[in-house]
């Protein structure tokens, strides 16, 4: 059966807050955590992934877990190691002792950061089985996340699913957002296949919209049951008029992480 009660984690976060609004149409009860409380749901459990007491607690008689939680660009390592690398697999130990069936997990494209993005037309997209490449510290803590995913199926059971998520915004940014854009709404149905999709085991997809100039292959995605509404496209004449179109040789965006490569943003707090 379908999963209903759904561990959000993240909630508080850019995507968590659109998916506080969007997923409870297709019929899941979200349970809410953060690392800071979210204005407006007082039920949301306030609570850092070290806290191996309080996952414990909140993964309590879930059926699924949608992990988004953790730091969503580049830190010193120190940081990333605690708060994405342990604070993951500290979830997936709760999740194992307490029976959850399923963990969809953020990944992001950075953990193939590196690989050089097509150029020519005729150029192949970057399918889900290319090797890890990871532009950052944030990167190699996703490629960590989806080898943590296939270790719990292999010897646990636990199904997961590691979503490379692309560029999750209200609207494309950047031209190279043309690419590897992911509205919100498609975000949800994504999420939405991921949960509810038959024995998924444990797969890599893509996350993004139905974008004309896609740079890797949605195809694994689509297999979920996942069909894309929405193309950035519909932003390209207003972001190249701004911005120019993408230069080939500029190392900026060569690669599919982009300035990630070059110049990551960085979270220090
Ligand atoms: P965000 O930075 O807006 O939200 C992350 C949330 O995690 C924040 O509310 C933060 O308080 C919480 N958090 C951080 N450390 C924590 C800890 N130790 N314990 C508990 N909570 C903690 O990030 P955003 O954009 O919403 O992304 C969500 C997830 O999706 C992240 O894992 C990110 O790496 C991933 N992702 C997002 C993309 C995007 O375009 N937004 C692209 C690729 C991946
Ligand atoms: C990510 O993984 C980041 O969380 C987000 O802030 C965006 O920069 C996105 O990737 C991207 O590649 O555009």
């Amino acid at each position: 059966p379908a999963p209903r009660t759904v561990l959000l984690t993240g909630a508080a976060g850019g995507m968590g807050s659109r998916m506080r609004e969007l997923l409870p149409q297709y019929g899941y009860e979200l349970r809410l955590l953060d690392l800071v409380p979210i204005e407006g749901a007082p039920d949301a459990i306030t609570a850092d992934l070290a806290d191996k007491d309080a996952l414990r607690e909140a993964v309590r008689g879930v059926d699924a877990i949608v992990h988004l939680a953790g730091i969503s660009v580049e830190s010193t390592f120190a940081k990333i190691l605690r708060a994405n690398i342990e604070g993951t697999h500290n979830l997936y130990e709760a999740a194992r002792e307490a029976g959850v069936r399923r963990v969809v997990f953020a990944s992001s494209n950075h953990a193939v950061g590196f690989t050089p993005r097509p150029v020519a037309e005729g150029d192949p997209r970057t399918p889900v089985g290319t090797r890890h490449r990871p532009d950052t510290f944030y990167g190699l803590s996703k490629a960590f996340g989806e080898d943590l995913g296939s270790y719990y199926w292999d010897k646990y059971g636990i199904e997961s699913v590691a979503i490379r998520i692309g560029s999750c915004d209200p609207e494309p940014l950047t031209v190279r957002m043309l690419s590897t854009w992911l509205s919100p709404a498609d975000a949800a149905r994504l999420l939405h296949a991921a949960l509810s999709a038959e024995d998924v085991g444990f797969r890599v997809v893509y996350g993004s919209s139905a974008n004309t100039r896609l740079w890797w292959d949605l195809s694994s995605a689509r297999e979920l049951g996942y069909e894309p509404q929405d193309n950035a496209e519909a932003y390209a004449a207003k972001l190249i008029a701004e911005q120019g179109e993408l230069v080939p040789g500029d190392p900026d965006t060569d690669h599919l992480g982009g300035d990630f490569c070059t110049n990551p943003p960085v979270w220090d707090r």
